[in-house]
């Protein structure tokens, strides 16, 4: 077990023979995710003084509304991946197609795609309510030095090589994945180095936290009306606690320290769920599965689910086991 305040620079080449890859190059991955991360931290830090709140004008595929910052993230994300020649591909929830990097340069041997949420939780920003940014990397499939097609994009989540996510909350953290366990890094900002601050993170095996969206749950899959009832009834170690905050990636931290479960499921305005597959459901269920937690769609693993779109949604429901298996005997009763 690494030791607390270790650097992530540090832990990262304490660790790189745990990458089944080339170890340099998910060095060099991760220290462009921190990079970036410092600099919207510190734009995320200041949103409400300078004129970097509030709506860009423009909306993305998703039809909402591009808040400022989300672009800003957005750009911050891409800049600092691309100087990294190590990445032959980006797609991004503020982007309608995928961002192909060096691809009339046959000499790179870029071998990653990353893709990323750059500001979940974007609507809270103005409300200083904490946000967060989502990544997921995997190896590409098409041939090193060709251009990067859909393909290399839409592979299912079982194929990520890495996952994780920034939450700029009370404090900032990086808390990611390569398939070796969970590890959570705290950014002292006066020194801008994040530091290991929560090893091997673990999901509690059950928990008494519930989150969801209750204002759609007149639209709600009955066996989820069912499962909510049953965390409000006074017997054993319940009601559970309500807690949503509307930033999928705090609500998830705090379920992950805690234990509880996050649920998303579809509605009557949202008939395939609201989060988007590629990056957010797949990175989280990632981390989940590496944190003994569990991560579904419904009757399927989210990271079993082959992709057809580079924006599809799907319900999403994800946490400590025992409550995504009590969810689970809920939604059997009705099949
Ligand atoms: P609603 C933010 O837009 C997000 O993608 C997640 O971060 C969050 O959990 C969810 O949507 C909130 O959606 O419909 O409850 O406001």
């Amino acid at each position: 077990m690494t030791k607390r305040n270790t650097t992530l620079g540090e832990f990262i080449i304490e660790n790189q023979d745990s990458f089944q890859y080339s170890s340099g190059e998910l060095s060099k991955l991760i220290n462009a995710i921190r990079l970036a991360a410092k600099v919207v931290n510190h734009e995320v830090n200041k949103a409400g003084l300078i004129d970097i709140l509030g709506a860009a004008g423009d909306t993305n595929i998703q039809g909402e509304e591009q808040q400022k910052l989300d672009v800003f993230a957005h750009d911050k994300f891409i800049q600092t991946l691309t100087n990294r020649e190590i990445v032959c591909g980006i797609a991004s929830e503020e982007e309608d197609d995928f961002i192909s990097i060096n691809s009339n340069d046959e000499r790179h041997q870029n071998k990653y795609v990353v893709l990323i949420d750059p500001l979940d939780g974007s609507s809270n920003i103005d409300v200083n309510v904490s946000v967060g940014t989502i990544f997921s990397v995997y190896r590409r499939v098409t041939p090193i030095g060709t251009p990067v097609t859909l393909e290399d994009f839409l592979q299912p989540g079982n194929k990520q090589v890495a996952a994780g996510y920034v939450v700029y909350g009370t404090s900032t953290m990086l808390v990611y994945t390569t398939g070796d366990g969970v590890n959570g890094f705290t950014l002292n900002p006066a020194l801008g180095t994040f530091y290991l601050s929560h090893p091997d993170m673990k999901f509690p095996e059950t928990g008494k936290i519930y989150s969801v969206n209750e204002g759609n749950y007149v639209h709600f899959h009955q066996g989820i009306k069912d499962y909510i009832k049953y965390c409000q009834q006074e017997e054993d170690d319940r009601p559970y606690t309500s807690r949503y905050i509307g930033s999928l990636v705090s609500d998830f931290h705090r379920n992950m320290i805690k234990g509880g479960i996050y649920m998303y499921p579809k509605t009557k305005i949202t008939q395939s769920g609201k989060l988007r597959l590629l990056y957010e459901c797949n990175p989280m269920a990632f981390i989940a599965e590496q944190a003994n937690g569990i991560a579904i769609g419904g009757k399927t693993r989210i990271m079993d689910i082959e992709p057809t779109e580079l924006h599809q949604r799907v319900p999403f429901f994800c946490g400590s086991r025992k409550m995504v298996e009590k969810l689970q005997e809920f939604l059997e009763k009705y099949q």
